[in-house]
């Protein structure tokens, strides 16, 4: 029996550069996530939507732009996931802006914290998401998740969940990056942050590059999938905030896709930075729950 799977929506922008990406929970729904699910055998609750203050669209303050509303905003995640975890349930975080990966992330390393288990961050970006204050071009905390989640962050953003760090970076693999900045390609080198970025991708391949994020995982390992859709290439998936050139095709991301799927470890899931204002005809939307219909199984033929 599959694990019965919950939905959790985070309409919100309070994070990101570009405004939009707070419609994404609904064009997820529009374009069929729960029927998709459930055609797959899966058990899915809808819980709706989080509620969380407006995006008041400031300037940086000290190096983050509206950092009382990201800590409201990623508070209510923390405890919506955590929650459906407790339940035994596998909750599918519908974002909004990537700075939610903190509370959702948070959430789960805390379970497994409680739990004995193992945990693994896979997280499939165009970006590293690693900058913090002093090196952020723009201040927006969707390029900062990771980072906090390893400790580097202002306090209300660390301290959410109660342990500090969240998470080690040898947690965690990134695949598809391709945009760093300055001061963050520095700081993902001086963590140790383990990247699979598009040029280890060209040259080794997809499968190659599956095989290896996802080595060493056993029963007792929890896998979190974080999926930022500017993973994708923009030709597949133009309904981002921040396109980057040269991302995974279709068919690589649903290789990657069906690998995940193929380990039989997924416990959590974060869809994020989906933005309807900048898609048509939402088949960003489309795209990304068929390539989630891969992660939950979906094949052409008979599973081998
Ligand atoms: N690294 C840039 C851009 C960025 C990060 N994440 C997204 N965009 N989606 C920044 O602003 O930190
Ligand atoms: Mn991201
Ligand atoms: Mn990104």
């Amino acid at each position: 029996m599959p694990t019965p799977v919950s939905l959790i929506g985070a309409p919100t922008d309070v994070g990101a550069g570009a405004r939009g990406v707070s419609m994404g929970p609904e064009a997820l729904r529009v374009a069929g996530l729960q029927p998709m699910l459930e055609g797959l055998d899966c058990t899915v609750l809808d819980r709706g939507n989080l509620a969380g203050p407006p995006n008041p669209w400031q300037p940086p303050v000290e190096g983050y732009r509206h950092l009382s509303e990201v800590a409201a905003w990623n508070t209510a995640v923390h405890e919506a996931v955590y929650t459906e975890l407790q339940q035994g349930r596998l909750p599918i975080l519908l974002g909004g802006d990537h700075c939610l990966g903190i509370g959702s992330i948070s959430a789960v390393a805390r379970h497994c914290r409680e739990r004995g288990k193992k945990l693994r961050v896979l997280w499939l970006d165009a970006h590293a998401d690693f900058n913090t204050s002093l090196m952020t071009p723009s201040g927006n905390i969707h390029g900062m998740p990771v980072a906090c989640l390893c400790g580097h962050g202002p306090e209300p953003l660390v301290g959410i969940g109660g342990h500090v760090p969240a998470i080690l970076p040898g947690m965690v693999r990134q695949i598809g990056i391709r945009s760093v900045d300055e001061g963050e390609k520095r700081f993902v080198h001086e963590m140790g942050l383990e990247v699979f970025d598009m040029r280890y991708i060209d040259e080794m391949g997809m499968r190659h590059t599956m095989e290896l994020a996802l080595a060493m995982l056993d029963s007792n390992t929890h896998l979190h999938v974080s999926f930022d859709v500017d993973f994708l290439d923009p030709d597949v998936a133009p309904g981002v905030g921040t396109t980057v050139r040269g991302g995974p095709t279709y068919r690589e991301a649903q290789l990657c896709m069906e690998m995940i799927a193929d380990c039989g470890r997924m416990a959590s899931l974060d869809v994020m930075e989906l933005n309807p204002a900048l898609d048509v005809r939402n088949q960003t939307a489309e795209i990304a729950v068929d390539l989630i219909a891969s992660l939950f199984g979906k094949s052409t033929l008979m599973r081998r």
